[in-house]
């Protein structure tokens, strides 16, 4: 589904719920992170894009004034939730409810009242895929909330609230990358984010011979609830060892000077982030060289250290780079890793955009034959953050791009 036609839907959804069109619509991007994970948290750097997915929600002024923002989800299986605007926002049931909650909560203390809403959100960010589902519905839900009550708020400070939501709603420690490329991506760019100085730079990316593969393991370990915490501690821990503020100071030769002082799980967590951070600086100027080869180097031995050092892959997604890695430069693949949180979800690869129905087709063909699962894959390129969708609903023919959102397998 296009852009476009994902906009259509939603408000025809919204139509279909609420009996009158809306008067506000509104999208936010999932993400790919291309290098850079788990490096947020620990004030690295990161490369993500924002993609063609999209959470969009369709709203108009609530019936009959109730002081109360319902949201009604086109989500299998996913109850309707009511936030009532004059009672103290909280977390509760339904939990995905906990999202929008906590980023209405966010508004709230920064003394943005928002107005009653009946909302219908619709997304096509994959849920649990490792693409940043929960982000796009934060960022989404601030980005109606500017619209309906005409207060926008900066672009770091709408991204840090949505971070907050996260952590205080959704109880996820996250890190800043996530509802920070869903605010800021751009066409046609991957951001490198300084997530210590939270200073952005867009990075070009619209050489037509690569494109972005997104590789859908379609499994989801249930380990990253409490894994994430995990790691996130054992990096406090090595960094306080290690005598720096966080693991953004420490170098390999400090890690191997003081090795001794760390346990062998912790040493190997620190290793992963040392080298990762190095890792995204360096593809970071690979992609401003267009040195493909570089960039899929990096993100192979991204996928290692992922894999070995901070033991946050799985079966699925190794087979999937091995796979990639079969294929190799000759059958136009340059690099694959996992993205995202870990323990299964997406993986990436950065392709020949001649070869990509090719490569598709092996890779599920060979996923297939190896796990048994059939994978999800698609190409996106880099999209926009955030978006207030242009008109009155409903929604011009050309008011969009025409965005092919259809997975190639
Ligand atoms: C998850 C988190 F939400 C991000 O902040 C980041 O830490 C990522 O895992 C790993 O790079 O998506």
């Amino acid at each position: 589904m296009t852009l476009h036609e994902l906009a259509r839907h939603t408000a025809a959804e919204f139509q279909a719920a609420y009996d009158r069109p809306p008067r506000w619509l509104v999208a936010a991007p999932g993400r790919v992170n291309v290098i850079g994970e788990h490096n947020d948290y620990n004030d690295g750097f990161v490369l993500p894009m924002a993609i063609e997915r999209y959470a969009v929600m369709a709203a108009a002024e609530s019936a009959g004034g109730k002081n109360a923002i319902s949201i009604r989800s086109t989500a299998p299986g996913a109850n309707p939730i009511t936030i009532d605007l004059s009672a103290p926002v909280k977390p509760g049931e339904p939990r995905w409810g906990n999202y929008p909650r906590g980023v209405v909560a966010g508004f709230l203390a920064r003394g943005i009242q928002p107005r009653g809403l009946d909302v219908l959100l619709h997304s096509s960010v994959p849920l649990g895929g490792g693409l940043s589902s929960s982000a796009a519905l934060e960022v989404c839900t601030a980005t109606l909330i500017e619209a309906a009550t005409g207060k926008s708020i900066d672009p770091v400070a709408k991204a840090l609230l949505c971070q907050k939501a996260e952590h205080e709603f959704a109880g996820m420690p996250c890190g800043i990358m996530d509802q920070f490329i869903s605010v800021m991506g751009r066409e046609n760019h991957l951001l490198l984010i300084d997530c210590r100085s939270r200073q952005t730079e867009l990075v070009p990316m619209s050489d037509p011979s690569v494109a972005v593969l997104i590789i859908n393991t379609c499994v989801k370990h249930e380990l990253t609830g409490s894994e994430y915490p995990t790691r996130r501690k054992q990096c406090e821990t090595a960094a306080k060892i290690l005598g720096v503020a966080s693991l953004r100071d420490a170098t390999a030769d400090l890690l191997e000077r003081d090795r001794g002082k760390l346990d062998g799980v912790v040493y190997r967590r620190a290793r992963h982030v040392i080298s990762e951070i190095e890792r995204t600086v360096h593809a970071a100027e690979g992609i401003r060289a267009s040195n493909w080869p570089a960039v899929g180097q990096l993100m192979y031995a991204s996928h290692d250290s992922l894999r070995d050092d901070y033991e946050v892959s799985c079966p699925e997604a190794d087979a999937v780079v091995e796979i990639a890695a079969g294929i190799g430069i000759k059958g136009g693949v340059y690099g694959c890793r996992i993205t995202g949180g870990g323990f299964g979800g997406c993986c990436v690869a950065l392709i020949k955009a001649d070869a990509v129905d090719l490569i598709s087709r092996q890779m599920a063909a060979d996923y297939r034959k190896q796990t048994g699962i059939a994978a999800a894959i698609f190409v996106s390129r880099p999209a926009n953050g955030a978006m207030v969708l242009p008109g009155q609903c409903p929604v011009t023919e050309t008011a969009f791009q025409s965005i092919d959102l259809s997975p190639i397998v």
